[in-house]
């Protein structure tokens, strides 16, 4: 059993910050979805609405729209559909077309009826921490202990989601790396990753490509496969088990060898 679960991105969307517009048709994202299954991928997150910062929010009916046909597209490839919404309306046609996990970036506070779809339908869930809104949380971020406020933050969003009906064993905790989070504060999470596993659920990595990566290397998002495997190795080592990434292979190859390290 590999200690690990890579989660590929697919977005399908115009805008995302790294892959925006490249899977805007559907046939191109059911294509570049089975290639990450192909390459390694577990899960495959596909998600219609940017929240890249900035990003404007996207009404669900054309939400629906982009994500609907490519996962039915992907239903039959062999790995487990997330859906990457904060809306309810999002989340039902997902379900419906083939879904089996809600991303949820608000963790159930933009749509609580969200938790009540997860209950229902007994699907597993990731409660992620963001500072703010899309649009405007990288506006002078400011906590009085990074990693204790969002261990804090997902603590009760986990406790909101069991008390809605949620078996705890279907939720997994995520602490938004660049959800309103300096350069400094990502690096403060990463290294301090171990007190956000110590809740005791699977603790899902979202640092793929993300602009902290460009500031340290100074290369732009395509070129960011390389630091995105080393934040993955140091959570890997920190004990995340979950790892949303664009580059499959690259990701794969890097934690395949530090998890064969650990376990020698
Ligand atoms: N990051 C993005 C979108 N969804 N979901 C989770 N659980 N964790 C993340 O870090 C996360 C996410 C933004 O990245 P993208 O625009 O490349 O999808």
């Amino acid at each position: 059993m590999t200690p690990f679960q890579i989660m590929g991105v697919v977005n399908v969307t115009p805008d995302s910050f790294s892959d925006g517009g490249e899977h805007a048709d559907a046939a191109a994202a059911v294509a570049h979805g089975r290639r990450l299954i192909r390459e390694g991928a577990a899960i495959v997150d596909v998600g219609g609405e940017s929240t890249r910062p900035g990003a404007d929010p996207v009404p669900a009916e054309e939400e629906r729209r982009r994500v609907v046909p490519v996962i039915e597209g992907l239903s039959d490839a062999g790995a487990r559909i997330s859906i990457d919404t904060m809306k309810l309306e999002v989340a039902e046609a997902a379900v419906e077309a083939g879904a089996s996990y809600v991303n949820d970036v608000t963790a159930f506070r933009h749509d609580p009826g969200l938790a009540g779809l997860v209950a229902g339908r007994g699907l597993d869930c990731c409660l992620m921490h963001m500072l703010g809104e899309p649009r405007t949380m990288q506006r002078d971020p400011r906590y009085d202990d990074v990693v204790s406020d969002v261990k804090a933050f997902l603590e009760e969003r986990l406790a909101a989601a069991v008390a809605a009906g949620v078996p705890e064993e279907r939720i997994q905790l995520d602490p938004g790396i660049g959800f309103g989070k300096t350069l400094e504060h990502n690096l403060e999470l990463l290294r301090r990753l171990d007190e956000i596993v110590a809740i005791g659920r699977p603790v899902v990595l979202g640092t793929s490509r993300k602009n902290f990566i460009g500031l340290l290397t100074g290369r732009d998002p395509g070129a960011r496969a390389h630091g995105t495997v080393a934040t993955c190795v140091l959570g890997l080592e920190r004990g995340a088990t979950v790892f949303r990434v664009h580059d499959v292979a690259a990701v794969a190859d890097g934690l395949a060898v530090a998890a064969a390290t650990f376990a020698a």
